[in-house]
């Protein structure tokens, strides 16, 4: 539960910083369901090619990063924004599920947007190495740094007027030397022009990036946004790796922003029964909807192009 003085905190600026949300009953499988993951995709692309003999996770992370393997779509949480195919990899699993109804998680949501909660399939893992470590053509938010943006603006207009919020969760220290979010000081009253830069971005010369607040946060503590803070960011300067998920959480019945992914709802005062407590159900959710993707024409995830006078 929120006390009086967070909820006001969240609709006055926007975002919410909340210390010690999720205790090690939370965080400690979803470690141990990614140093799994991460131990096979290792053995598979080991087989493949001469990989240093990496002991840990973070060790694995980056020798097989430097060697041009990609880790992060086999251990994120949705499907890509490009083309899908009938083998994308991606990781709907046991720990996860847990993670994303976990009641700690699902009271938050409830004081903000209320008690029909549906789970939004705008989703990922981001684990990010140290900046110096990636590549030079390395544009990805989910490895590196965040450009700014409003999740408003990255959700498809069909959600424009969806009650939603994006709940970022810690999983390790998120400090300003190792890439922590940083938001825009005031609120945005509006949805601001984005364009295809690297990254689906707010236009040059519409957000101040020189007064971002950084927001450091512990591992387990969780930050809220509303869909219209501009919020960014920083990289990763730090020797460690920095390791967060984002989910989206909108009220049921409401476009998603991303209708062609699954959602499900999460809670449901009204009727429990409809409440998803199966992980298996939800993969092979997933699963079903990269099927049908795979033999479709692609659907673009952003509305914003280039060819807007804003962006040139
Ligand atoms: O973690 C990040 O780098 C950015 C996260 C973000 O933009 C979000 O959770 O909406
Ligand atoms: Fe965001």
């Amino acid at each position: 539960m929120l006390s009086r003085d967070q909820c006001d905190h969240f609709r006055r600026h926007g975002y919410l910083v909340i210390e010690d949300a999720l205790d090690e009953r939370v965080l400690e499988p979803l470690r141990s369901e990614y140093h799994g993951l991460m131990d096979r995709l290792y053995a598979t692309w080991a087989a493949e090619a001469t990989l240093p003999d990496a002991e840990s996770f973070e060790e694995k992370l980056i020798a097989a990063y430097q060697a041009g393997f990609d880790w992060f779509q086999p251990m994120d949480i949705s499907l890509p924004g490009d083309r899908i195919e009938a083998d994308t990899p991606m990781h709907l699993g046991a720990a996860v599920f847990d993670l994303v109804t976990a009641p700690e998680i699902l009271d938050i949501v409830e004081d903000i947007i209320g008690p029909e909660i549906t789970s939004n399939p705008i989703q990922h893992v981001r684990i990010k190495p140290p900046s110096g470590m990636l590549a030079a053509d390395e544009v990805r938010a989910h490895v590196g740094g965040t450009d700014w943006h409003q999740d408003r603006a990255v959700a498809l207009q069909s959600a424009d007027l969806t009650d939603m919020m994006t709940v970022w969760v810690a999983i390790t220290d998120a400090t300003i030397e190792n890439g922590c979010l940083q938001v825009a000081p005031r609120l945005a009253d509006k949805i601001l022009p984005h364009c295809p830069y690297r990254q689906t971005a707010i236009a040059r010369g519409f957000v101040d990036e020189s007064a971002g607040v950084p927001l450091p946060v512990r591992a387990g503590g969780i930050v809220l946004i509303d869909p219209m803070l501009p919020h960014a960011s920083l990289e990763n300067r730090s020797d460690g790796i920095r390791w967060s998920f984002d989910l989206r959480y909108s009220r049921t019945g409401q476009p998603t922003g991303r209708d062609h992914f699954p959602d499900f709802i999460a809670r449901s005062a009204e009727s429990p029964g409809t409440e998803l407590r199966d992980w298996q159900v939800w993969k092979i959710m997933w699963e079903t909807a990269r099927e049908n993707l795979a033999a479709t024409p692609h659907i673009d995830i952003h509305r914003w192009s280039s060819s807007s006078p804003v962006c040139a």
